[in-house]
C-alpha cells in the first residue's frame, strides 16, 4: 500500500552526483554570489597556486592537477565568498534579543561580518569598535582573571597551521593548556584509540593506496554529503572490479551509486557506477559486535583450514613479529557468543560470515570510518576493533592496506599536529619553551566537554573562540547556552554571525577575520598559509579574492593583537611573526622536527607528507609493537539495548556542521524542511505510528518536539534526526569515557504522539 508522503518528503531514486550536483552548484552560486565576478574563485580552488577547499579534509590527487571541486565544496566557498555583508547598520536595526529568535540559517545568511563589534548591554546591540579598542578590552579582562586556567581557548579546525600554532603559543605564554577543540566532538576517539594500537593518532593510508586495495570497507560515514571528492576514489575502486563493503544503519545514496559530474560519458549517458558491492544495515552502535563477529568467523575458518593442513588465513608472521596481545584478543572473541553478536549488531550471522569471507579473500584491505564509529559511548573501542581486524591479516603498513579515518574540518588534523591539545607531551612543551623562551604550564587542560562543564559550573570565566560555533555544536544546549551567558568575557573570531556570538557575556566581542579564499597581505607582502589533510599531506593555500571588508584581519594578526594587549611583557616577537608567515613556519619546524625544511618543502607543488610511522610498520608505541586491544563493552550479557530505539544525529546534504546552507537533504528525499525523524517501517508499525505522523522525541526529561516520521531504509531499532537540532536530547555527561566525545549517535529515545 502506498500512502501519500507528507510535504517535502519523497523517494530519491537517482545516483549521487550527476546532474543534480551540477544543478546544486549553479544554485549555490546564484543564491550566494549572484553574478559576482568572484564566481571565478571556484576555479582557483584546490589548484597548486590557489586556496585549499574549506569543505572537508579529503586529499586531492597530488594537489597539483585537475580542476577538482565538488558540490559541497562549491557551497562552502560561495558561502564564504558571498557579496552579502553584515554592516554596523544591521546591528543598529536589530537587537541581540531579536536576533536570538532568528534561525541559524538566517543568522549566517546575512553575509560576512565587516568590522569588530562590541556588545552594549544598555542598548542590547552590537556596536562597531576599532581593533585597538577591541584588543585593549580583551587584554584588560584577561589580565584581570586570577588563574589562567579559567580561560578556555577553543579552535574549530578551519584555522591554518600558522594561526593554530600562534593561538596555542599565546595561550601557553598566558598560562594554560585549556584547548577545547572541535576534534574533541569528532575524531578524539581516533586520537585516543589509534595511538594505543599503532602509535599514531592519524590514518595510515595515502590516496595512492586506494589504487592497490582489493577491498575497501566503509563504516560509519556518508561521503556523498561529507566527503564528496571521495566518491571519485571509490568509483575508481569499483571500476577495477574490487568490492566495497558498507556497514551503515542507513542506506546512503552516496555509498550506493555515483554519476561522476566530471565524466562526460556518465553524464551524457546518464549512467552511474555502483559503489557498495554489499550493504549491511547494522543497528546504531552495533559496530563493535559486527566487527567482533567478522573476526570470529575469520578465526573459526582459520582453525578449520589449519586443522586440515591448509594455509592459515592469518598473517602469522606479522602477528608474531610486529604485534602483542593476539592471545588475549582470540580468547575474548572466543568468549563472545554468536547470539550476542547477532543481537547487538542487528546483522545476521550469515551476513557477518559473508563480510568475513570477502575480507579473507582480499589481499589488501583499507577500512574507512567516520562519525558513525567515533560519536558513540564505545567509540574508542570500536576503533580498536577495526585495527584488531586489520592486524589479523597484516593489513597495516603496506601498500593498499591500512586505516583511513575521515577527518572533519579541512585543517583539524593540522591544528592538532601543531599543538592544539589539552594533553601536550613534555617533549613538545620543552621544545616550545626553548624556541621562544617561555615557560609553558605543565598541568593538563580542558577538552571541549570539560570546558563547557567548567563554564557551567562557573569555574571558567572567559572563552576565546578561534572559529566555530561551539555553543550550537556541543550537546545539551539547556546547559551550554547558560554556561556561555555566565562568562565574564566571550570573544568570537569568525567570518559570520552565529548563535555563539549572541550568547553575550559580561563583555562580548566579535572579531571578523579573513576567510581562506581571501588575500592576506602583511608587512612583507602577500602571505600563504598551510594545512594538513586527512592523509597527513601538508600543502600551501593562497587566498585569491579581495577581502570582504578592508577592516578584516587575518586570524594570525588577530591572535597577535590579543596577545600583545594581554601580555605587555611578552617575549614572543609577534610583529615579526605576523609580518612574514615564513617565520612562523620556521618556529613550527624548530618545535616539531617532522616539519624539517618546512618553507622549502611546502613550496613544492603538492607539498609534503608528514611522517606516519605506522605507514611503514614503525610503531611509535612505548614497546615499539602494534597492539591488539581488548575492551569489555560486550562482556555483560545485557540486553542489546534497553531502549527500543536508539537515535543518531546526522548531517543533511545542505549543511556544514552548524552552518545550514539550505533546508534540503536531496539524497534522502527531503525538501524544504529539517523537522523529520527517519524511522524503520516495522518499528513504527509495532509502536502504532504511521508514516507522516508528528511525534515528540523523548530522552528522559529531554524533548525534541514535533518531528515528522519519515519511513526510510534504516535498520530496526535505529532512528535518525538532524544535528544540531537534536542536541537538546543529549546530556553533557553522555560521552565515550575514553575520549570524551559526546555520544551524539547513541541516544536512547522514545516516541510520543505530539499534542
Ligand atoms: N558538506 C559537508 N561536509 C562535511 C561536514 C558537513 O557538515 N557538511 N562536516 C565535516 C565534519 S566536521 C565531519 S566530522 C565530517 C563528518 O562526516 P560523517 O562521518 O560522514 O558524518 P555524519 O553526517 O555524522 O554521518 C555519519 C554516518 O554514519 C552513519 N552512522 C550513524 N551511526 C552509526 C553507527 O552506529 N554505525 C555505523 N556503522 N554507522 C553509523 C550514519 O548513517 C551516517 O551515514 O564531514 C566533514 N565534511
Ligand atoms: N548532534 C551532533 N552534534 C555534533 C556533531 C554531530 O554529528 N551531531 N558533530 C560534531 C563535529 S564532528 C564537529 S567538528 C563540531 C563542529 O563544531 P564547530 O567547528 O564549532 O562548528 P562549525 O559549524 O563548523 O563552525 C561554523 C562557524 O565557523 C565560522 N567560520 C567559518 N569559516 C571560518 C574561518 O575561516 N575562520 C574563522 N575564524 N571562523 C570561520 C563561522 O562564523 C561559522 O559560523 O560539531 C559537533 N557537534
Ligand atoms: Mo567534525
Amino acid at each position: 500500500m502506498m500512502e501519500k508522503e507528507p510535504e517535502g518528503i519523497e523517494n530519491y531514486e537517482g545516483p549521487a552526483g550527476g546532474w543534480g550536483a551540477l544543478k546544486a552548484v549553479a544554485e549555490a552560486i546564484k543564491d550566494q554570489m549572484g553574478l559576482s565576478p568572484k564566481t571565478r574563485a571556484l576555479l582557483d580552488m584546490n589548484q597548486p597556486d590557489g586556496f585549499d577547499c574549506p569543505g572537508c579534509a579529503w586529499p586531492d590527487p597530488k594537489h597539483t592537477s585537475s580542476f577538482d571541486f565538488c558540490e559541497n565544496g562549491a557551497k562552502a566557498v560561495t558561502w564564504e565568498a558571498t557579496p552579502k555583508r553584515v554592516e554596523p547598520q544591521f546591528f543598529a536595526e536589530h537587537t541581540v534579543s531579536e536576533l536570538w529568535n532568528w534561525s541559524d540559517h538566517d543568522l549566517e545568511n546575512q553575509g560576512r561580518l565587516t568590522t569588530p563589534l562590541r556588545y552594549n548591554r544598555a542598548t542590547d546591540r552590537f556596536e562597531a569598535v576599532s581593533w585597538d579598542e577591541a584588543f585593549a578590552v580583551i587584554g584588560k579582562r584577561l589580565r584581570a582573571i586570577a588563574d589562567p586556567n579559567q580561560v578556555e581557548f577553543y579552535t574549530s579546525g578551519r584555522a591554518s597551521n600558522e594561526a593554530a600554532f600562534l593561538f596555542q603559543l599565546f595561550a601557553r605564554e598566558y598560562g594554560t593548556n585549556n584547548f577545547p577543540d572541535c576534534s574533541n566532538m569528532c575524531h578524539e576517539a581516533t586520537s585516543v584509540g589509534l595511538p594505543r594500537a599503532i602509535g599514531v593518532g592519524k590514518g595510515t593510508v595515502t590516496l595512492e593506496d586506494f589504487d592497490h586495495a582489493d577491498l575497501v570497507i566503509c563504516i560509519g560515514h556518508n561521503p556523498g554529503t561529507n566527503h564528496p571528492r571521495m566518491l571519485a576514489t571509490l568509483r575508481a575502486v569499483s571500476l577495477r572490479n574490487k568490492p566495497i563493503i558498507v556497514i551503515n544503519p542507513m542506506r546512503e545514496r552516496g555509498l550506493e551509486r555515483f554519476e561522476n559530474p566530471q565524466s562526460p560519458v556518465e553524464m551524457l549517458t546518464d549512467s552511474a557506477t555502483r559503489l557498495a558491492s554489499s550493504y549491511h544495515q547494522v543497528r546504531v552502535g552495533g559496530d563493535v559486535a559486527a566487527i567482533k563477529g567478522v573476526m570470529k568467523a575469520l578465526l573459526e575458518e582459520d582453525a578449520l583450514r589449519v586443522a586440515k593442513g591448509e594455509e592459515s588465513l592469518l598473517d602469522r608472521d606479522f602477528i608474531a613479529n610486529e604485534t602483542v596481545g593476539f592471545d588475549a584478543l582470540k580468547a575474548d572473541i572466543e568468549n563472545t557468543p554468536w547470539d550476542r553478536i547477532v543481537a547487538r549488531s542487528g546483522l545476521t550471522e550469515a551476513a557477518i560470515r559473508d563480510i568475513a569471507r570477502v575480507y579473507w579473500s582480499s589481499s589488501n584491505v583499507i577500512i574507512c570510518y567516520g562519525m558513525g564509529i567515533t560519536q558513540h559511548r564505545h567509540g574508542t573501542e570500536a576503533i580498536q576493533q577495526l585495527t584488531n581486524l586489520l592486524f589479523l591479516r597484516g593489513n597495516m603498513g603496506r601498500p593498499g592496506a591500512g586505516i583511513c579515518p575521515l577527518r572533519g574540518h579541512s585543517n583539524v588534523q593540522g591544528n592538532r599536529t601543531v599543538g592544539i591539545t589539552e594533553i601536550p607531551s613534555e617533549t613538545f612543551l620543552s621544545r616550545l619553551d626553548q624556541a621562544f623562551g617561555i615557560k609553558s604550564p605543565r598541568q593538563h587542560g580542558h577538552n571541549a566537554v570539560k570546558a563547557v562543564m567548567a563554564m557551567r559550573d562557573g569555574t571558567a570565566k572567559a572563552f576565546i573562540g578561534l572559529g566555530g560555533n561551539l555553543a550550537v555544536a556541543m550537546s545539551d544546549p539547556q546547559a551550554t547556552f547558560p554556561a556561555f551567558k555566565g562568562l565574564d568575557l566571550s570573544v568570537q573570531i569568525c567570518t559570520k554571525l552565529n548563535r555563539t556570538c549572541l550568547l553575550t557575556a559580561e563583555e562580548t566581542l566579535v572579531l571578523p577575520c579573513l576567510g581562506r579564499s581571501e588575500q592576506d597581505y602583511q608587512a612583507t607582502g602577500l602571505q600563504f598559509i598551510t594545512v594538513e589533510d586527512s592523509m597527513s599531506m601538508v600543502h600551501a593555500s593562497t587566498g585569491r579574492l579581495k577581502p570582504a571588508s578592508e577592516q578584516l584581519k587575518s586570524e594570525c594578526a588577530i591572535i597577535a593583537g590579543i596577545a600583545k594587549a594581554t601580555l605587555p611583557q611578552t617575549v614572543v616577537p609577534w610583529d615579526a611573526l605576523i609580518g612574514n608567515y615564513d617565520l612562523i613556519r620556521d618556529k613550527i619546524e624548530e618545535v616539531l622536527p617532522d616539519f624539517y625544511d618546512y618553507n622549502k618543502r611546502v613550496r613544492v607543488p603538492g607539498g609534503f607528507r608528514l611522517r606516519v610511522g605506522a605507514s611503514k610498520r614503525e610503531w611509535d608505541t612505548p614497546d615499539r609493537k602494534a597492539h591488539f586491544l581488548v575492551m569489555d563493552s560486550m562482556v555483560e550479557d545485557e540486553p542489546a539495548n534497553e531502549a527500543k530505539l536508539t537515535l543518531m544525529t546526522v548531517r543533511a546534504h545542505d549543511q556544514y556542521n552548524t552552518t545550514v546552507y539550505g533546508m534540503n537533504d536531496r539524497y534522502r528525499g527531503i525538501t524544504g524542511r529539517r523537522d523529520v525523524l527517519f524511522v524503520n517501517a516495522d518499528d513504527i508499525a509495532e509502536l502504532g505510528f504511521n508514516n507522516g505522523d508528528v511525534v515528540d522525541v523523548v530522552a528522559g526529561d529531554r524533548v525534541l518536539p514535533r518531528q515528522t516520521l519519515v519511513v526510510h531504509a534504516i535498520s530496526r531499532g535505529s532512528v535518525a534526526a538532524y544535528y544540531p537540532e537534536a542536541n537538546c536530547l543529549i546530556g553533557l555527561e553522555d560521552v565515550d569515557p575514553e575520549s570524551w566525545v559526546p555520544a551524539y549517535k547513541s541516544v536512547p529515545v522514545e516516541l510520543r504522539r505530539a499534542q
